[in-house]
């Protein structure tokens, strides 16, 4: 392939080698998406020019007429997609999000309960190697460790004996639906605010498949580049407008300075297509293929954390299952195509850099088409690579089986 007309030839081929990699590999990560070709033109425009300090009308740079229209559009459609009153769209991230909330409502060293990375946790909710464990005295919950659903008694239990100034709630390794309405009653009892990060689920709320976190939490977070199948980036919701006020502070000039006006452009555009009547079809195949994905796992005899999902993801215990640690597993997966993330699972003897489990999503895939049938067929090319991993030529030959059948479903529908 020659790049005619390109000068920076050493970036572009590495740009090519990653299209020809999601294109011929079964991408699993339960929180990557591909996106649109709108939302890659409106990320990829002239967008990224543009410097705009500030909010819309009150900006610290001229010429900001056109990018404050994109801006107020994606605020107006973030606010009707999740049925709130603000909503601030220029966190870069997630964890940027997360920080900002935080900020808003507490000051450091104030006590914050939140979910335990190894329970399925994020770090952000608490880690002492992220900001949030070094700013703020923490504790965490989890789940129960038969069940693996959320241990409610505990939680609660541990926020009224604790009275933590914020409860978290959110995950990024959880299968099962959140009750959001019990966190509320528990904060409520607590007199703690509640924030909720619903990055990963935030697709299947967006779509009415999920529990809206509101109006039991007191902030949202999420990013936009998960089930909401946007852009990279962040996002906050609130319904008080003390807090919004905080919150816009706090992301600009608090933490960030000048926004991504070509993220928010885009992330207008997430919030556009998350609208449209498609979308929910597409959430109801998300969480329907990742139920045949935990079925046929179980069928085939392995663990499955929470013994199935109601999400987009589902977590299978190799440990338990195969006796090997989550990053072989991930290792022998990359060498047939399929991409998937190792992950600790509830109360994991195993480092989080090596882990017993691995996480399993179906957001991508069902993006590009897979349909129930095809993902019992996914289900066991992972079974044969994981039982068959020391045949070195039976893996080089499901490799190329895999990638004819990745070839079969386009990344642009
Ligand atoms: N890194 C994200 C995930 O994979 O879930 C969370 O930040």
């Amino acid at each position: 392939m020659k790049f005619l007309g390109y000068k920076d030839i050493e970036i572009f081929k590495i740009i090519k080698k990653e299209q020809k990699r999601q294109i011929e590999n079964l991408e699993l990560i339960a929180s990557e998406n591909y996106v649109s070709k709108e939302i890659l033109k409106a990320q990829g425009s002239i967008l990224t020019n543009k410097y705009a300090e500030g909010y819309p009308n009150k900006r610290y740079y001229g010429g900001c007429f056109y990018v404050d229209e994109a801006e107020m559009l994606a605020i107006e459609r973030v606010k009707e997609l999740f049925g709130c009153q603000f909503a601030n769209v220029q966190a870069h991230s997630g964890s940027g999000a997360n920080m900002a909330a935080y900020r808003a409502i507490l000051k450091p060293n104030d006590r914050i309960l939140g979910m335990a990375l190894d329970h399925g946790g994020h770090l952000t909710h608490g880690h002492k190697m992220s900001f949030s464990g070094s700013d703020y005295e923490v504790f965490s919950y989890g789940v129960d460790p038969e069940s693996h659903l959320i241990d409610y008694e505990k939680l609660e239990e541990l926020a009224l004996s604790l009275k933590p100034k914020m409860i978290i709630v959110g995950a990024s390794c959880y299968a099962r639906a959140i009750d959001f309405k019990k966190f509320g009653e528990i904060a409520k009892k607590a007199g703690s605010y509640l924030v909720a990060d619903v990055a990963h689920i935030a697709g299947l709320i967006a779509a009415g498949l999920h529990d809206s976190p509101f109006p039991y939490a007191d902030i949202v977070t999420s990013t936009t580049h998960k089930t909401l199948r946007g852009p990279r980036g962040g996002l906050i919701l609130t319904n008080n407008p003390e807090i919004a006020a905080e919150i816009n502070k706090v992301v600009f000039p608090g933490i960030q300075g000048g926004p991504l006006m070509h993220t928010i452009a885009a992330k207008a555009v997430c919030f556009y297509e998350a609208l449209q009547p498609e979308f929910k079809e597409y959430q109801k195949n998300v969480i329907a293929n990742a139920r045949i994905l935990a079925n046929e796992f179980i069928k085939l005899g392995y663990s499955v954390v929470s013994n199935g999902t109601d999400t987009h993801l589902l977590s299978v215990d190799v440990k338990k299952s195969l006796g090997m640690t989550g990053k072989l597993a991930e290792k022998i997966l990359d060498e047939v195509n399929i991409t998937v993330n190792k992950n600790t699972v509830p109360n994991d003897p195993e480092k989080p850099f090596v882990t017993s489990g691995i996480r399993i999503g179906t957001p991508a895939l069902t993006t590009r088409g897979l349909a129930e049938a095809d993902f019992v067929k996914v289900a066991h090319f992972i079974d044969r690579a994981l039982k068959n991993y020391k045949d070195e030529n039976y893996l080089k030959a499901l490799k190329q089986e895999v990638k004819r059948f990745a070839k079969e479903f386009k990344i642009f529908n």
